[in-house]
């Protein structure tokens, strides 16, 4: 099968503040309901997590995707889970990436990540869980100080989906390789779409590439800041708050001078979740504006589903 790339959609531009985060100070809760309500994205600073597990992720996936093609290729085709070139998904979305998708938890019960994990030396393999156990933390941290912020009851109501053995959370690796062509152009490196789980954790290297959409149908780029996190919320962590916190479309456009690595913590709740709006934040039944479904049921919909689609119709009443 022939892959052919998609040309850039032209758009509106603008540049906005992306609101920054201490996750280290608990005031900032309240930064975070705002960020979620107004954009579903900001960004997170002074997390904890260790500068050089991030310099070794980098590296040691940096090498994985200069190995040959013939190796790289062992770990998959993805199924989603393995490694992947250009195919996104299962309905036949392409972009100009490669990737690797693991599963979060038990992820050595997926033979396509186990046979990642036989392409990769240990050194990154240990980093691997220990880099997934630190973005648990920090996506539990958030939602958190998320249940503090909204007086969310029961205790740990969000958290908990995320810390628990059974959370169907996974992890990917996106590489977005320069162009060695003088004349390349910009190029879509992963289409506009929004994340199906309650939010996600990116980390990238220093290249730009990734731009949100906001409200009004803008597309915003968003200056890297390879020592800083970036958190998204998904439909999920939406239908939950029935529709306070808006699940972020996004996008990669191809750098043409430098690779674009990132790295992303999708937290996503356990499969026999049943997911609808908290009744601590909507009090009459009549104001959901979601029905429940399980996390199971949202996420077998969504393999059905292309890309750029809007998933969220499901839940809706
Ligand atoms: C988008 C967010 C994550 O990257 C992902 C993607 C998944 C995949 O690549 O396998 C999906 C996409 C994502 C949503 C719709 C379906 C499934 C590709 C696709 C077309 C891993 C996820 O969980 O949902």
């Amino acid at each position: 099968m022939v892959v052919v790339s998609q040309p850039v959609p032209k758009c509106k531009r603008s540049s906005v503040l992306i609101p920054v985060v201490d996750l280290a100070d608990p005031t900032s809760k309240t930064q975070i309901v705002k960020a979620c309500e107004e954009l579903g994205f900001f960004k997170v600073v002074n997390h904890g997590v260790r500068p050089d597990l991030l310099t070794k992720m980098e590296e040691e996936a940096t090498k994985f995707f200069a190995l040959f093609q013939s190796l790289k290729d062992k770990a998959g085709p993805a199924d989603p889970f393995g490694y992947g070139s250009k195919r996104i998904g299962l309905k036949g979305d392409v972009g100009c990436v490669e990737h690797i998708l693991l599963n979060a938890n038990n992820h050595l019960s997926s033979t396509k990540s186990t046979a990642v994990f036989r392409q990769i030396p240990a050194i990154f393999r240990e980093a691997v869980e220990e880099y997934m156990e630190e973005m648990k933390g920090m996506s539990s941290k958030v939602l958190e100080m998320v249940e503090e912020a909204l007086g969310i009851e029961p205790k740990e109501k969000l958290s908990r989906l995320v810390k628990v053995k059974e959370s169907d959370s996974c992890f990917r690796m996106n590489y977005y390789k320069e162009k060695e062509e003088t004349q390349a152009k910009e190029e879509i490196g992963f289409g506009e779409h929004t994340d199906p789980q309650l939010i996600s954790v990116l980390r990238s290297n220093d290249t730009e590439g990734l731009q949100i959409c906001l409200k009004d149908g803008t597309w915003v780029p968003v200056p890297p800041d390879h020592s800083s996190f970036f958190v998204f919320v998904g439909d999920t962590l939406q239908v939950m708050t029935n529709g306070r916190f808006k699940s972020v479309k996004h996008r990669v456009l191809t750098n043409i001078k430098r690779s674009r690595l990132s790295m992303i913590y999708f937290a996503g709740p356990p499969l026999a979740e049943k997911i609808a709006p908290l009744a601590c934040l909507v009090p009459k039944q009549e104001d959901y504006l979601y029905k429940e479904l399980t996390w199971s049921q949202y996420k077998s919909y969504g393999y059905k589903t292309k890309l750029g689609d809007y998933r969220l119709g499901l839940f809706e009443k």
